[in-house]
């Protein structure tokens, strides 16, 4: 540790350290290639991604400047079982890397790292699963973003997409068009009475991919149920009670960099579809977004997501996400195999 650091456990349970927490994230987190965007997640959806069940406090930490008490740096390791290939293990998610951007080059980030590993390894898991925008050593996938416009006039207003050639902005508006109601017969909000039924399709779902999250109850409960503005989540119930589909999405807005603005965007998360086509279910997916003022529909090539893209009208975003394991061999895999979706 840098002389004039020292190390402190992140309370995210608690509104003021939360919201220390908060601040690091918005004013120097990810941005887009070009810097015209910065995620701002925002403080419920951090509570969310870091308290799971049997989520440990110790692994939730950052840097602080030992004189000012300021929070510079932090990161978080989440527990998660996933399988890969035929092996079933014991993981953590690493997520929300980040240092100051004015003590950026002073090689905090290998820190953090190393003492999260230590950490980690206390808990008896030696594996991890993280993404990143940018090549790092081995990554087990590679995936594309892609992005469909639900409120083009704002998204080209701010820069994040272009009327292309010979399109005015009528023509893209009536492009983009969507009705405002879905219309699979059934669809309706998840609620604690689906989490079985939920878990159900969702492992038997994911069982075709080579790398996928294995969720129990408790953890179908905490990322699937329905939080406003954080996750949204619905299923298709059949006549006879049975669910059939389900879809969900996340809700990241970035900042506008330089436009005092938030750009409102979901995220797709996990999808099932027996009952409908997924390009059906898809569909009303874009349509909920956009009723809960969504701008834009983000999407992953992972899973089956590619059999919706085009479809949908989604156009190829300028990010790319590297899925890695930490400490774990195995063949590379095309972004179809994977079925994890990290926040
Ligand atoms: C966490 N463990 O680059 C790691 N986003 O495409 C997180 N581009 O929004 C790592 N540059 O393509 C996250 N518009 C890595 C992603 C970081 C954020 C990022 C990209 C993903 C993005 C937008 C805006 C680009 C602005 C200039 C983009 C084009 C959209 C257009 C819509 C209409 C149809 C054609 C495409």
């Amino acid at each position: 540790m840098p002389a004039g650091f020292e190390w402190s456990d992140l309370d995210v349970q608690n509104e003021t350290e939360r919201l220390e927490l908060y601040n690091l994230l918005a004013n120097n987190y990810v941005e887009d290639d070009d810097a015209l965007f910065r995620f701002d997640y925002s403080q419920e959806f951090l509570l969310w991604a870091l308290t799971p069940p049997e989520f440990r406090k110790e692994l939730l930490f950052g840097v602080r400047s030992s004189s000012t008490k300021k929070l510079v740096a932090f990161i978080s390791a989440v527990p998660a079982r996933v399988q890969v290939y035929t092996k079933d293990i014991p993981i953590v998610e690493i997520n929300f890397l980040c240092v100051h951007k004015k003590l950026r080059a002073k090689r905090l980030a290998p820190v953090l790292i190393k003492e999260i590993t230590r950490r980690v390894n206390l808990t008896g898991v030696f594996q991890a699963v993280y993404t990143a925008g940018t090549v790092l050593p081995v990554p087990v996938a590679s995936a594309r973003y892609h992005h469909r416009s639900l409120n083009p006039k704002k998204l080209v207003n701010v820069g994040f997409s272009r009327l292309g050639h010979r399109m005015t902005m009528a023509r893209m508006q009536k492009l983009y068009k969507l009705p405002t109601e879905p219309h699979t017969p059934g669809l309706r909000a998840m609620e604690m009475k689906d989490v079985e039924g939920v878990h159900t399709l969702m492992q038997e779902y994911l069982s075709k991919f080579h790398l996928k999250v294995l969720f129990t109850l408790e953890e179908v409960e905490h990322w699937l149920l329905p939080r406003e503005n954080v996750i949204s989540s619905y299923v298709v119930e059949s006549k006879d009670g049975t669910l059939t589909d389900f879809l969900s999405f996340y809700h990241l807005p970035s900042s506008i960099l330089h436009h005092d603005d938030t750009l409102h965007a979901a995220y797709s998360y996990y999808n099932v579809a027996t009952s409908v086509p997924l390009v059906d279910l898809m569909k009303d997916a874009l349509i909920l977004a956009k009723k809960t003022g969504s701008d834009v529909f983000n999407a992953l090539d992972l899973m089956e997501n590619q059999k919706f893209l085009e479809p949908l009208k989604f156009g190829i975003g300028d990010g790319k996400l590297q899925y890695y394991i930490y400490n774990w061999s195995c063949p590379e895999m095309p972004p179809n195999q994977v079925g994890v979706v990290l926040l």
